[in-house]
């Protein structure tokens, strides 16, 4: 197939979807799809975090547009990547949980923008199990990735880099760009980082940051899940489940700290030293064992004496250090992550490239920082099913720069959007829309009409969530749902068989499950009808065996 030229491009898109696309230029559109693992929007400042500051996110932000309603379909690490590759919902890409195998023969966007004639790199995090296909290129790390000296899969062999995973994925992405790819053709990069995924390992150049530091324990951290079945059932909790040897890096030398479990006792101890050289190790702990003698002259072991009077007082305070030292790595490890898009930007910008690039910048899913009083995602609550969402579109291709949009969108919508964009055909299976018109200014000719139809119907938007995965790993109840621009309806089923409803204009936090309250009858009924008619037109096969 020819390279897209602006002819093929318009008709098709006029055609097939009355609207534009953004590949009105000479040069052909490239995209540089930048993705973390488990990077929370409370934690980018153009997203307004309180507790850190992501210049070059920002910049990025500046550059772009930034969604503040972007939303995954399954909030979990292999799931959401199928949908991104194939915009479609894990029922239809086979993908549910992570113990599943990425079917590669299916359909994504890669393949069709290969065939479109683009070349097609993925460098970092996979987590798909079987191999990548659809790609020119790709160096991938194995499984959920080490952040030091990590194993990657090169075109199908294993090898072991020295360093820091965040760095050395930047490194591999600038020198595909520079060595490895063709430059006559255009390009679809995946950067896909590991960081800052558990156990938050720092960068050792990062590991003295936010040392002064201490952070408010959000409003919420006690949250007694009242009136929340599935949530009085997860084992997701930085006071219980957050390991002082396994996540918080309490491996004292003379083994006196304890993790509640065995083998993560033993994977705590192991993993700083398992990987490391004996100067990272030293760096390590150069860094840490004097926090690890701090704490046991504050909370000797951490095991706290239930008899003590004090008892409640000391428990407080050792989840408030739980939870200080849980944000410090979180956010050095996003300062890492930080840094290395601006290496990217900066690349970018050397050499050209930023003109004729689509850049994007997600998470996987969101993340809690202590909202709830947990860590980990998997839940249809805002701080996991929402998710960072940057993308910035050249000007010279209509991009706008610099603003927002409150648009109702999901992860599926990624792969339409880049076929769009680059005048690729979108095939009618594929269950996302394409966000183009929300990237391009009002402005552009030919695109008023739809902007304005598009974008008043992606307001107004119903989203669909279904997650699977149960009891592994934190014991998060199946659950799916709608979410409209105010509501949220879930329904939990397996062990706990409960339904929730959020109002998030006077619940944005999801405290006060409304489901059965006088007075929301009718909402739930329309809510309920809402939600059927989505997975019929998602044909998610649930809807044969939950009726109620
Ligand atoms: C690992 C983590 C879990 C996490 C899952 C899924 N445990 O199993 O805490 O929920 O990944 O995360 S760990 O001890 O191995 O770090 S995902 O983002 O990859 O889906
Ligand atoms: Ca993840």
């Amino acid at each position: 197939m020819p390279l897209n030229s602006h002819a093929q491009c318009s008709s098709f898109a006029l055609a097939l979807l009355g609207t534009s696309c953004a590949f009105a230029q000479d040069k052909p559109l490239n995209i540089v799809y930048i993705m973390c693992d488990d990077h929370s929007y409370q934690t980018i400042s153009a997203y307004g975090s309180t507790v850190n500051h992501t210049p070059n996110i920002d910049r990025l932000a500046q550059r772009g547009v930034r969604f503040t309603n972007s939303f995954v379909a399954n909030s979990l690490s292999g799931p959401s990547r199928a949908c991104m590759l194939t915009g479609k919902h894990s029922h239809a890409n086979g993908f549910t949980d992570n113990t599943k195998r990425f079917d590669g023969n299916q359909q994504t966007f890669p393949k069709l923008l290969r065939q479109a004639g683009y070349q097609t790199a993925m460098i970092g995090k996979w987590h798909l199990v079987s191999q990548p296909t659809g790609f020119d290129y790709w160096d991938i790390l194995t499984g959920q990735g080490d952040y030091y000296n990590p194993t990657f899969i090169c075109n199908g062999q294993h090898l072991q880099r020295h360093g820091y995973s965040t760095n050395i994925v930047t490194d591999l992405a600038l020198d595909w760009l520079t060595n490895k790819r063709d430059p006559q053709k255009p390009f679809c990069l995946f950067i896909h980082h590991k960081a800052p995924h558990r156990t938050w390992m720092p960068d050792l150049q990062d590991l003295e940051l936010f040392s002064d530091s201490t952070y408010e324990l959000p409003d919420n951290f006690y949250d007694d899940y009242s009136g929340r079945r599935a949530a009085q059932e997860q084992r997701m909790t930085i006071a219980r489940d957050m390991d002082l040897v396994y996540d918080l890096k309490m491996a004292d030398r003379d083994s006196t700290i304890h993790s509640y479990d065995t083998t993560l006792e033993h994977w705590g101890r192991a993993m700083y030293t398992l990987r490391m050289d004996s100067a990272q190790q030293a760096a390590w702990d150069a860094h840490y064992q004097p926090i690890i003698a701090d704490f046991k002259q504050k909370f000797g072991n951490g095991q706290l004496d239930k008899d003590d009077p004090q008892f409640s007082t000391r428990k407080s305070q050792l989840n408030n250090w739980k939870f200080q030292q849980y944000m410090r790595d979180y956010l050095r490890v996003i300062h890492s992550v930080d840094r290395n898009v601006g290496r990217v930007l900066d690349y970018l910008e050397q050499n050209n490239l930023l003109e004729n690039t689509l850049i994007v910048y997600t998470s996987d899913q969101g993340f809690y920082m202590g909202e709830h009083g947990w860590f980990d995602k998997r839940f249809m609550y805002e701080e996991s099913f929402r998710t960072p969402l940057i993308m910035s579109l050249p000007a010279a291709y209509g991009g706008k720069q610099g603003v927002t949009s409150s648009a109702m969108v999901q992860n599926i919508d990624y792969a339409p959007t880049f076929l769009q964009a680059t005048g690729t055909p979108i095939p009618s299976d594929i269950q996302g829309v394409s966000l183009l018109c929300e990237l391009q200014a009002k402005d552009q000719t030919g695109l008023k009409s739809c902007v304005r139809h598009h974008a008043n119907q992606l307001k107004k938007r119903n989203l669909y969530y279904h997650y699977y995965e149960y009891p592994d790993e934190h014991r998060v109840n199946r659950h799916f749902g709608i979410r409209t621009p105010r509501y949220s309806l879930m329904r939990f089923y397996g062990d706990v068989n409960q339904w929730e409803l959020y109002d998030l204009k006077h619940d944005p936090q999801n405290m006060h499950n409304l489901y059965g309250q006088p007075g929301k009858q009718s909402l739930i009924r329309r809510l309920k009808k809402k939600l059927q008619e989505l997975q019929k037109k998602y044909d998610d096969p649930i809807r044969h065996q939950i009726t109620d």
